[in-house]
């Protein structure tokens, strides 16, 4: 791989093969990333790059796209099959653009979307004041109830659906360790005539492969979602809609042309085949493994009673209050196990009294080492060194230990052949 750039760009070819030799020599716990497979990682660099499709398959404004619309009605067509969705459209180029999107498609300036606290596990562009949607809509919020058992708080919810009647009620987090009750979201939602979105970025691969609820199952209008992360695709997004061809109209009409131009039919192509491996029997058993990674991991920091948000974790990830517990911040710890070879992010939690660039938590989770073939007691090895570097911080000698122990489970799972 890599053999043109090598012969003609030295200056990126070196960063690229860095990047290869950390992917391999540690451990990603990031609970967003993932290994994609070699196939995935061809398609999105494939001859499709070259071409403009804007429009959709049988509408384009340009010619020749006998091959872009086969490659979307594939990624389509196996979309729709994975998630339960009527229709569907790949053409997102994020997770963000997605919600953006969908935005635009339900809401006029000044509407209001009711979404959860970022704080409390929500995304960005759920709502946080930095962004410019929010000098667009109008956000209101509902959080937990109980940070130490993660249950949602829907009376409040409800009470203020029914004081701030939003047009959307947006189920759907970046760092909630908790299945959430949809028929409570759609009971509010339907009571106060708002559409029910989930934005199930971070599940979509447990979604797909049948480990965790489907919200459409539960009389969601729409999910949004990237194509990456538990999927195990290509970066990208995807809008999903359970089954009103009006919803599935305006939503492609606030797609293109309304936020986006040409679509990346390279990343189109690369979607389509990650939905073709979610499609296959083997991505039921990935999805179900990380969760028993994940609840392994929960044991381990339990058991060394380092508090975790929401008590543990029924999907891929936890968030865990490293200062409250061991008195190190989140940026520290980051650092920290970086230096061991263990990636996660440092991350606020419920209420943090700290800022968000040094946070009191670390979120962390097994999509990618469960793709490198971890099983639970790997898992939990995992989450034993983890404590043990950060109780040991000043000790070096531990710390040098460790990194060797996590070199040497990285050779013991190597990325399998297919991803790299
Ligand atoms: N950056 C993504 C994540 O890590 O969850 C969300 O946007």
């Amino acid at each position: 791989m890599y053999d043109h750039i090598k012969k003609q760009d030295k200056q990126v070819y070196k960063a690229l093969m860095g990047e290869e030799v950390r992917e391999a020599e540690g451990l990603e716990l990031i609970p967003s990333e993932n290994y994609v497979s070699l196939a995935v990682r061809e398609a999105n660099a494939s001859i499709l790059t070259n071409k403009y499709s804007e429009g959709y398959p049988g509408r384009r404004y340009y010619g020749g796209q006998e091959y872009t619309d086969q490659v979307e009605n594939l990624a389509r067509d196996r979309a729709k099959k994975l998630f339960g969705a009527k229709y569907v459209n790949v053409q997102p180029l994020g997770g963000a653009n997605a919600n953006i999107a969908m935005y635009m498609a339900l809401l006029q300036p000044g509407d209001t979307i009711l979404g959860m606290d970022l704080s409390h596990g929500g995304h960005l562009t759920h709502g946080h004041p930095v962004t410019y949607l929010t000098k667009i809509f109008k956000f209101a919020r509902y959080k937990m109830k109980d940070a130490n058992t993660g249950e949602i708080d829907y009376e409040e919810m409800r009470q203020v659906a029914v004081m701030e009647r939003p047009k959307i009620i947006l189920a759907g987090f970046s760092a909630y360790p908790r299945e959430l009750d949809y028929a409570k979201f759609v009971d509010i939602a339907r009571e106060v005539g708002a559409i029910a979105v989930m934005d199930i970025a971070h599940i979509a691969g447990l979604i797909a492969g049948k480990a965790v609820k489907n919200s459409f199952d539960y009389g969601f209008d729409i999910m949004t979602t990237t194509t990456h992360k538990t999927l195990r695709g290509p970066r990208g997004g995807m809008i999903l809609v359970r089954e009103s061809e009006e919803l599935a109209k305006k939503i492609d009409k606030a797609v293109f042309p309304g936020l986006q131009g040409g679509p990346h039919m390279n990343n189109v192509a690369a979607k389509a085949i990650a939905f073709g491996e979610a499609l296959k029997p083997s991505f039921k058993k990935y999805a179900k493994q990380i969760l028993k990674n994940a609840k392994a991991m929960e044991m381990v920091f339990k058991h060394h009673n380092i508090r975790l948000i929401a008590g543990g974790t029924d999907n891929h990830l936890l968030l865990a209050d490293v200062y409250g517990s061991l008195g190190v911040t989140g940026k520290e710890a980051q650092e920290l196990l970086d230096t061991i070879g263990i990636t996660v992010n440092k991350n606020a939690i419920a209420d943090d009294a700290r800022g968000p660039m040094d946070p009191s938590g670390i979120r962390f989770g097994t999509p990618a080492i469960t793709t490198r073939g971890f099983d639970e007691k790997a898992s939990a090895r995992v989450a034993e060194l983890m404590i043990e570097s950060l109780k040991n911080r000043s000790d070096k000698k531990v710390q040098k230990r460790i990194r060797e122990e996590i070199r040497t489970m990285c050779k013991k799972h190597p990325i399998p052949k297919v991803f790299r």
